[in-house]
């Protein structure tokens, strides 16, 4: 059975908090996905035979979380030619600028889509898987246009002293 368009992949439990984001945006968007943990480091096997199936399976864009040594994304993007959104997440010892600088540092030829630090970035990676697949299907497209209306309209006018 092929898997979901979208793939959420992180190197542990603990980037859930942050990648959380990304899948509760793709429900927003009514975008199907898998979340999976698959460690570079401590599931160098579960990373090889993710990556190497996903476009097979049926996965259509790859999002990857991961912090510190965050070789996760990288590795993933060597080894499929999939879309590959790279997510860095905050690490306790270096606020995340250590995955951050992990993950965009890619030899020319095998690119990570790289994203900001944490949560807007899981937030980002998600927005664009769903712009990735809106190419070849015009109602999440439509879905996409009337998120970035409502956030729109939630901007208000003017400040306000009440918060
Ligand atoms: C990375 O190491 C993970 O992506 C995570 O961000 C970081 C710390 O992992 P834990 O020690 O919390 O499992 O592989």
């Amino acid at each position: 059975m092929l898997k979901p368009p979208v793939a959420i992949v992180m190197g542990s439990q603990s980037d859930w908090p942050t990648m959380r984001l990304a899948a509760e945006t793709l429900e927003t968007l009514g975008v199907e996905y898998e979340a999976r943990i698959v460690s570079a480091h401590r599931t160098p096997e579960r990373m090889v035979d993710f990556a190497s199936n996903a476009r097979t399976d049926g996965v259509k864009v790859i999002i990857a979380g991961a912090g510190g040594a965050a070789h996760l994304p990288g590795m993933i993007a060597a080894m499929t030619t999939l879309p590959v959104f790279g997510v860095p997440v905050r690490s306790k010892a270096l606020s995340g600028v250590d995955s951050l600088y992990s993950i965009v540092q890619m030899p020319g030829g095998v690119p990570v889509g790289t994203l900001a630090i944490g949560e807007p970035g899981a937030i980002n990676a998600a927005l664009l898987a769903a712009s990735v697949l809106s190419l070849g299907d015009e109602d999440l497209a439509d879905r996409l246009e009337a998120h970035r209306e409502r956030q729109r309209d939630a901007v208000p006018q003017f400040p306000s002293d009440s918060e």
